[in-house]
């Protein structure tokens, strides 16, 4: 009995981090393939509904928790890039209230700095930095579809 419950939990458990998510957003990404900064906009908005916004500290909070710690690069790209000197999200064309830039950053670091990588390592996790939008790391998307944690249950017992 008590075998059965233990993994009845660790499969719901399973269950709620994949379909984890944050005022009704979910979360998708790529740990085995990198892309452009271009090339990660193209696959969300094909796959789910855009790259993805990282807009308040509870966001931060779930990617910090669920996307995989790396020590060193590639991270992973969010929706934020630089816009006429403005650093605006792709998701919805606003410019940036909530911000949470890694020590020193942005750099703009040859000139060349004008898109925004999550840090998942250790000392920075959930950082952000600017770098140049040709190097190829993890996409992140967001899709919008509103979704209940009690429909993550009914999920897991249909
Ligand atoms: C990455 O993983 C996904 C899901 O497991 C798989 O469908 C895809 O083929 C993999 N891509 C590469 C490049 O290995
Ligand atoms: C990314 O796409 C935008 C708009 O389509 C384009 O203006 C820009 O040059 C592209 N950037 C890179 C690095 O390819
Ligand atoms: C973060 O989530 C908590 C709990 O759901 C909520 O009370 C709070 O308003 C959220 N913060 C933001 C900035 O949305
Ligand atoms: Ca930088």
């Amino acid at each position: 009995m008590l075998k059965t419950t233990s993994v009845y939990t660790d499969v719901l458990i399973h269950l709620l981090l994949i379909l984890g998510n944050v005022e009704g957003w979910t979360y998708h990404w790529k740990d085995n393939e990198t892309m452009t900064w271009n090339e990660t906009r193209k696959w969300c908005l094909t796959e789910y509904t855009d790259i993805v916004m990282v807009h308040n500290e509870n966001v931060t909070y779930f990617l910090k928790n669920n996307l995989k710690e790396k020590s060193s690069s590639p991270y992973y790209w969010i929706g934020l890039r630089k816009i006429k000197e403005t650093w605006t999200w792709a998701a919805n064309g606003q410019s940036v209230n909530y911000e949470n830039w890694a020590p020193n950053e942005p750099n703009n670091n040859k000139a060349d700095e004008n898109c925004v990588e999550l840090y998942t390592s250790t000392n920075n996790k959930g950082k952000w930095n600017d770098d140049s939008c040709k190097n190829k790391k993890h996409p992140v998307c967001h899709k919008g579809k509103k979704l209940e944690m009690k429909d993550a249950l009914l999920v897991q017992l249909v």
